[in-house]
């Protein structure tokens, strides 16, 4: 396979001196990791299959956690299950390993009992959008104030690779062997039609990109969507002959198109087709918190107490 040579737009991308890993940093002699402040050690090497992009993810996450000013005394993490759904009990936050679709739901527990929390749902495609799918319109819908980042390996890969909301028509999977003939979600579609107030889709190539996406996500107020599309080599991969984890890099690195304000009806993902990536949904909206306090305010006056308001 042929080098991947730098595209002219990801120049800018390159070296940035805050990076964990930049070299400069790095003494030969210390053994210790780069981001071991922020991941539970005792719990790794981690279950991860070699070539898997969940990790990379995680990385940029790691990286967005150090970079943004942030209480992580004041952030907690909630994943459902599933490969992606282990990403939670490494992170060393207060973290939440919950039932499989109902991260959101349990997420929106936690920030409605203590609104002072930035609450982050990381988890999988089939966990958020699949079984976990009404929960997730529902909280896009009352702008609850979470940030959602969503692994789209295109399949259920922890029990097999079965066919999944977002695998693209025509791929092969577990349960769908002659190809599958069902029309996939568009998530970023999905999230700014429920209601979403920032919604930006990359893939695990674009490590400083979706790094960049999580912190201005965690400057933000409401609900935020960031799909990453991640290698899944074990089972959507080698079930459909794309080879590795560089070849799916390879992949993106080839049929990914930036397009800040993409239009979201059109972000639709072919079998091996274009993937548009960016950043296109960005604004500000009332959250379900300032909706109820205006709403009761109004209706019950002096008798109301306004409830977890913080505008900073
Ligand atoms: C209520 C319930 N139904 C089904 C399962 C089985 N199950 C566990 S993980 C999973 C799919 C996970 O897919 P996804 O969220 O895309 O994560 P991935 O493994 O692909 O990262 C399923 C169906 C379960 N654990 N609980
Ligand atoms: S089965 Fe797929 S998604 Fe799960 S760890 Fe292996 S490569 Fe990653
Ligand atoms: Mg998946």
């Amino acid at each position: 396979m042929k080098d991947f040579e730098m595209k002219e737009e990801d120049r800018d991308e390159k070296n940035d001196p805050d990076d964990a890993r930049h070299p400069d940093d790095v003494h030969p002699d210390d053994e210790s990791h780069p981001m071991e402040e922020l991941l539970r050690m005792d719990r790794i090497p981690h279950i991860w299959c070699p070539g898997c992009g969940i990790g990379t993810v995680v990385t940029s996450f790691v990286e967005a956690l150090r970079k943004s000013e942030i209480d992580l005394d004041k952030t907690a993490v909630v994943s459902g299950i599933g490969c992606s759904g282990r990403v939670a009990g490494y992170i060393k936050l207060d973290s939440f390993h919950t039932t499989h679709g109902r991260a959101v739901p349990f997420a929106t527990g936690l920030k409605l009992a203590n609104p002072e929390l930035k609450v982050v749902v990381f988890s999988g495609d089939g966990d958020i959008a699949g079984i976990g799918g009404n929960h997730l319109i529902h909280a896009a819908r009352r702008n609850m104030d979470l940030m959602i980042i969503c692994v789209n390996n295109f399949n259920y890969a922890m029990t097999g690779g079965q066919v999944a909301a977002t695998t693209p028509t025509g791929a092969n999977a577990s349960t769908a062997p002659y190809g599958n003939f069902e029309y996939p979600f568009s998530l970023p579609y999905l999230a700014e039609a429920s209601g979403a107030t920032y919604v930006a889709r990359w893939t695990a190539l674009h490590l400083r990109r979706v790094t960049k996406s999580i912190q201005e996500a965690f400057g933000k107020r409401g609900f935020s969507f960031i799909e990453v599309i991640t290698p899944c080599v074990t089972l959507y991969a080698r079930r459909n002959r794309l080879g590795d984890g560089l070849n799916l890099l390879k992949y993106y690195y080839e049929k990914s198109e930036i397009q800040h304000g993409a239009d979201t009806r059109t972000l639709d993902i072919s079998y091996q087709g274009k993937l548009t990536v960016g950043k296109f949904v960005d604004k500000e909206k009332p959250t379900f918190l300032d909706c109820m306090n205006e709403h009761l305010a109004r209706v019950l006056g002096d008798k109301y107490r306004f409830y977890g308001v913080s505008h900073d």
